[in-house]
């Protein structure tokens, strides 16, 4: 009996059902089909996944993509990634505040305890570390369900002065222990247009609890659609500025990662918004075996860009044909998107490539080859 392409759509569509039971249980349903485990893909071992690994500044916490199984996974809060830990230098005592300053009538300090009212639900959001690489398994990205305050409701407190164009977000980052890999002073400066397109919040709970303190207890800022560096956790800080403002030291840190044409640029306003361009990865390799034949099935994410895309194609090896994925929607893009690929089995080493075949679409980091994935199948 052979598997036919049906078989996998309902697979792929029973992702409910999949989400309760490990793949040996799923595929003992289906007869004839028998799940022969997973495949580690090659040359990615370094950070271990689903622990935290350094301190303060240099901590990170990747999460493990293999076991997502339906697109509508949010993760749960303890294994959402953590780029940089809570500060040891942060104090909470009492009550938090945000300094409204700069091209203000008046400085002020808000009272977090007077924004919470204006607090709403604001949906599932993916954050990605700009700095996803295969070093950390490309686990630096996470989707939660996330409550906040928008941007504007924290803004109607300040008198801000005509010529202010700009903002410029801070959060928290006085650590003891001098950081390794990074630079302190998480702070973006941001077109306001662009804060309003992308409906950022300050989030104050994440998948219906307080945030965590890695996370950013007790307020962060969240900009859906950008890189997660732009995202102040700790935020204490709103500056308004001018045109004249120039980029703070995290915003030249991350210049290359957010994919700006150039890492020298003089001014804010030179800054393209960090936004995540549509990007897709493979997250595990299944191995099947049906009416004795053995086969692949490829299951991956897509995430990122502004408008859903239609064709994701993929290839195994700069040699390989184009082909397209077999089982993909795009449905959201503001969490991922599952899709699935069922390949015939080759013995050798192979590299995973996808690219969106939708014109007009950027992908750039996609189709520099950033996410592509190696695997190695010994047997066919
Ligand atoms: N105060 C502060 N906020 C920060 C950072 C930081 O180092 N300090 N790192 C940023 C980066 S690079 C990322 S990717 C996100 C990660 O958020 P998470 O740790 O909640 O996943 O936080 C951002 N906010
Ligand atoms: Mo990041």
């Amino acid at each position: 009996m052979s598997v036919t392409r049906r078989d996998f759509l309902a697979d792929a569509l029973g992702a409910s059902l999949a989400a309760l039971l490990p793949p040996p249980a799923r595929a003992a349903a289906e007869p004839g089909v028998e799940f022969l485990g997973t495949l580690p893909f090659a040359e990615e071992a370094a950070l271990p996944l689903e622990t935290v690994v350094g301190t303060g500044l240099d901590g990170r916490r990747a999460l493990d993509l293999g076991g997502l199984e339906a697109a509508t996974d949010v993760t749960p809060s303890e294994r959402f990634f953590v780029r940089t830990l809570c500060p040891d230098r942060l104090t909470l005592a009492g009550p938090w505040t945000i300094r409204l300053h700069g091209l203000v009538e008046q400085a002020v300090d808000v009272p977090l305890d007077d924004l919470l009212r204006a607090a709403r639900p604001m949906g599932v959001h993916l954050i990605e570390c700009a700095g996803n690489t295969p070093r950390a398994h490309f686990g630096l990205i996470s989707a939660a369900d996330w409550t906040g305050i928008p941007v504007a409701a924290v803004f109607e407190r300040a008198r801000v002065r005509r010529e202010a164009t700009r903002v410029r977000i801070a959060g928290f980052d006085d650590h003891s222990r001098r950081a390794r890999g990074s630079v302190p002073g998480a702070s973006w400066v941001f077109g306001l247009d662009d804060l309003a397109r992308a409906g950022a919040f300050f989030a104050t709970e994440m998948n219906g609890a307080p945030l965590s303190r890695d996370h950013g207890f007790p307020v962060r800022l969240v900009v859906p659609g950008w890189y997660g560096c732009v995202s102040a956790k700790w935020a204490n800080e709103i500056e308004w500025m001018d045109d004249n403002a120039v980029p703070t030291s995290q915003m030249r840190e991350f210049a290359d990662r957010t994919e700006q044409d150039r890492v020298d640029l003089a001014y804010a306003r030179d800054y393209r918004p960090a936004t995540v361009e549509v990007a897709a990865l493979p997250v595990r390799i299944e191995r099947w075996r049906a009416a004795g034949r053995r086969f692949c099935k490829v299951v991956g994410i897509l995430w990122g860009g502004d408008k859903p895309v239609e064709r994701l194609a993929i290839r195994f090896g700069p040699a390989g044909q184009w082909a397209p994925v077999d089982e993909f929607q795009h449905r959201s893009t503001d969490s991922w998107n599952l899709w699935s690929h069922r390949w015939a089995s080759r013995p050798g080493r192979h590299r995973i490539e996808l690219r969106v075949e939708d014109p007009g679409v950027r992908s750039r980091r996609l189709d520099r080859g950033f996410y592509a994935r190696s695997f190695v199948l010994e047997q066919p």
